[in-house]
């Protein structure tokens, strides 16, 4: 690995993050769009809310040794996909893949990568949808395609993905066996708990649809 001067790369990303933080707020805008829309069709919230974040310094810099690169401009921009980072937070399911779609087929969107944790989760029993998009930014005499991370889960996949990232920086990865084996069998829990509530909500719609047909 080369030795890389570490200010001088710091000086030049500090002048990218305009357009990773107008990024945030152009995928942001686009969600709350989503949402009201379908609150205002459906009378029905499918995000429960949604966080936003430009990723530190030191985590670029920790995810560029892990991945064994250099440190360079170029290779943040490369390597790191998540500089802009949204987390969509739902209530059920359906509804991850409903936010997913709608952001997915928009014209100006391109999406790069789509990794479904749900359906294939990590061994460590890790949920989530994550989408990397780009989206353009219209500058005074230019427009660059930005790249955003988003996120998808439930509250539940949340609160649990939110313990295990303590833990992981806690033990710096290395967190003791029983912890393992006690967060992979929480993480089984939160996915039975998220389609019993699922299963409830159907049911109480569908309760709710008959009397008003009737
Ligand atoms: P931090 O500390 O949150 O910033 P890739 O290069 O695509 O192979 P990458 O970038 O690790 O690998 O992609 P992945 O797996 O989609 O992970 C991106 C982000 O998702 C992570 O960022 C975490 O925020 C989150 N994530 C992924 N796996 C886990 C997990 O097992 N537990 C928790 N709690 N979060 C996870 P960072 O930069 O790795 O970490």
């Amino acid at each position: 690995l080369e030795l890389p001067d570490v200010k001088d790369v710091l000086v030049e990303y500090r002048q990218m993050q305009l357009l990773y933080r107008s990024a945030l707020k152009e995928i942001g805008t686009k969600l709350e769009i989503l949402n009201d829309e379908f609150k205002f069709v459906h009378k029905y919230n499918p995000i429960e809310h949604i966080e936003s974040r430009l990723k530190s310094e030191e985590s670029i810099m920790r995810k560029l040794l892990r991945k064994g690169v250099d440190v360079t401009v170029e290779n943040i921009q490369k390597y790191i996909d998540d500089i802009a980072g949204v987390r969509v937070i739902c209530s059920f399911t359906p509804d991850i893949y409903r936010i997913v779609d709608m952001i997915s087929s928009q014209d100006d969107i391109e999406v790069l990568k789509a990794k479904d944790y749900m359906i294939n989760p990590k061994p460590n029993g890790y949920r989530s949808y994550h989408l990397i998009v780009k989206v353009p930014i219209f500058l005074s005499d230019k427009v660059i395609p930005t790249k955003v991370e988003i996120q998808i889960r439930t509250v539940a996949m949340d609160f649990w993905a939110s313990l295990e990232h303590k833990i992981y920086y806690k033990y710096e990865g290395n967190a003791p066996e029983y912890i393992r084996t006690e967060l992979k069998e929480c993480a089984d829990m939160i996915a039975f708990l998220d389609s019993k509530m699922l299963a409830i909500n159907e049911e109480v719609r569908s309760i709710r649809q008959e009397d008003s047909r009737q």
